[in-house]
């Protein structure tokens, strides 16, 4: 079937993008690799997967009887819930219908002439072609699950799991010899869940991860109806935070600096107990000076110290990089996890990770033997699944090519070359340093209202103009060099992947953001060539 737009992936923004077509009338069609909608709450599936923003918050607030009937049983929301929200929505919208899983869209060219995007997808036994006006990458930012570079990957003789791409059927680690490597968020939420389980459990780490506890509870039944009292006026409010979540404790406006020590640290306390990502909200310049930032770490060290009985155990814990540079972690007993007898932390900085063997991990010259092998090794963030696609623009420009010295975009919405192709939380727009419900629901409104006007004006065409793109390029570094978020080794930033070029991928603070796309828009979509 022949198209208007075709939309790569069936998670939230492919699933609600989907909906937004269909609702303007248009002819829609989504391709998903994966055998249900969900994206990353489908693939990541391992012990302990949970939402670290608020579940009354990480959810669609398109349609108000959705918001108000669905249920949320936690504060933080685990993974099965959140894939069972994602089904009820498909089958409330009757979105499956027009959802073709296990298939794979290898290749986009777009065809000058037809001012179509030529389409190759494949599902288990046979390739085809199709075309659509607009092609949507609903690709998702953590995505292209990645193993460690080394020697001897795919030799291990025992059960081998990446937890980005975690089986369907629950997995028994019980009197299990069980090895994680890594140690960011899939790791610290799944480490605790496996230790109850496993006979022994050894944690390889490269770099340690600043968590925060989550105070993970049931949903407080008094809060729901506040807040679905109110739901517009709630999300409102969220949306005008720096990060699009979290009004309920925002941010404290003032500097950490500003105070005396003891005040620091009953700041820092309150939101220790309180739970979750506000925590970098102690103060306004955590992010933004190196002394105020000192300070933040300085304490979550000490509460390492506290946690942590074994002191040599609790010093290799301890972080020593920009606190919130990487994302912070959301925990529920990380640390404490290492009091336990059968769990044994593996420093790589001292004993380097050397080759995966058919018996276990060999590192610093050791080699340990295991039943299971945990990768919680991450992604290829941000631009890893959108390049996994061939994608040909204008003249058969590669994307590939075009972004070898790192994404570029306009507004994270476009690429100059690649005319009527949108990427719904791409590179260049606020994305994963936001509640990505909200970011993802703010791409596809405005996708959607993009589509209306350009049929409303007769339009064929639209394609972000170079200067534009440039200039937006420029934007996103200057803003992200006013802060300290380049200054620690982060995906955010490629740097986990050898060879990616060190950019900094998503865009600082929601509100400008939001400011500035409804302003293109105002303007006739400036910054925008139409044809
Ligand atoms: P992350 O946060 O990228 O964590 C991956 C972890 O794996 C991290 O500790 C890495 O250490 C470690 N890693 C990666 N490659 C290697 C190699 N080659 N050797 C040793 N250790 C390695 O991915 P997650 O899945 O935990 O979380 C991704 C996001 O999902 C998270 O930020 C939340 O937004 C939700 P490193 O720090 O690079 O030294």
């Amino acid at each position: 079937m022949e198209v208007d737009v075709l939309i790569v992936g069936a998670g939230f923004g492919g699933m609600y993008m989907l909906h937004k077509a269909r609702s303007l009338g248009l002819r829609a069609r989504a391709f998903e690799a994966g055998s249900g909608v969900g994206g990353t709450w489908y693939w990541n599936r391992y012990p302990g997967a949970r939402c670290d923003v608020d579940s009354l918050e990480y959810s669609y607030q398109f349609d108000e009887a959705l918001q108000q009937e669905w249920q949320w049983s936690e504060r933080y929301a685990p993974q099965p819930e959140i894939l069972r929200y994602a089904e009820h929505v498909a089958e409330r919208f009757s979105l499956k219908g027009d959802i073709q899983f296990n298939t794979r869209v290898e290749k986009a060219a777009y065809d000058e002439a037809a001012e179509r995007w030529r389409v190759t997808v494949s599902g288990a036994s046979e390739t085809w072609e199709t075309s659509a006006r607009f092609l949507i990458l609903a690709t998702g930012c953590l995505s292209s699950a990645k193993l460690p570079e080394i020697e001897g990957i795919g030799r291990f003789a025992g059960e081998q799991y990446h937890t980005g791409r975690w089986p369907h059927h629950a997995v028994d680690f019980s009197g299990k010899r069980v090895g994680v490597i890594g140690t960011g968020s899939s790791a610290i939420q799944s480490i605790p869940l496996i230790a109850r389980q496993a006979k022994s459990l050894v944690v390889f780490q490269r770099t340690p991860t600043y968590s925060v506890p989550a105070r993970n509870r049931p949903t407080d039944p008094a809060y729901e109806a506040r807040v679905k009292s109110d739901y517009a006026g709630f999300r409102a409010r969220n949306s005008r935070m720096l990060n699009a979540f979290g009004s309920d404790l925002p941010r404290n406006e003032t500097s950490a600096l500003s105070v005396g020590a003891d005040r620091r640290t009953q700041a820092f306390e309150k939101r220790w107990e309180h739970g979750g990502l506000p925590f970098m909200g102690a103060f306004n310049d955590l992010l933004l000076n190196a002394e105020a930032n000192t300070a933040a770490a300085e304490f979550v060290r000490g509460k390492i110290q506290e946690i942590v009985q074994d002191p040599a155990t609790a010093a290799r814990l301890m972080p020593r990089q920009t606190i919130g540079c990487k994302r912070l972690c959301v925990d529920t007993d990380y640390y404490a996890t290492f009091n336990r007898p059968n769990v044994r932390l593996v420093d790589l900085r001292e004993s380097p990770l050397e080759e995966i063997t058919p018996a276990g991990v060999r590192s610093g010259g050791v080699e340990h033997a295991f039943d299971c092998l945990v990768f919680a090794t991450g992604f290829d963030a941000m631009t890893g699944s959108l390049l996994a696609i061939d994608i040909r623009g204008r003249g058969g420009l590669a994307l590939r090519d075009k972004w070898r010295d790192g994404p570029r975009t306009y507004l994270g919405l476009g690429s100059a070359g690649f005319p009527n192709l949108f990427t719904i939380s791409g590179p260049g727009s606020p994305s994963v340093l936001t509640n990505m419900m909200v970011s993802i629901e703010q791409h596809v409104n405005w996708i959607g209202e993009c589509l209306d006007w350009m049929r409303r004006e007769q339009h064929e065409c639209i394609e972000a103009a170079p200067e534009a793109e440039a200039a937006w390029g420029a934007h996103v570094n200057a803003v992200a060099d006013r802060t300290l978020f380049p200054s620690c080794n982060s995906w955010y930033l490629g740097a986990n992947v050898p060879g990616k070029p060190r950019v900094f991928m998503p865009l600082i603070g929601f509100p400008p953001y939001v400011e500035k796309c409804n302003e293109v828009a105002a303007r006739g979509y400036e910054g925008f060539v139409l044809g």
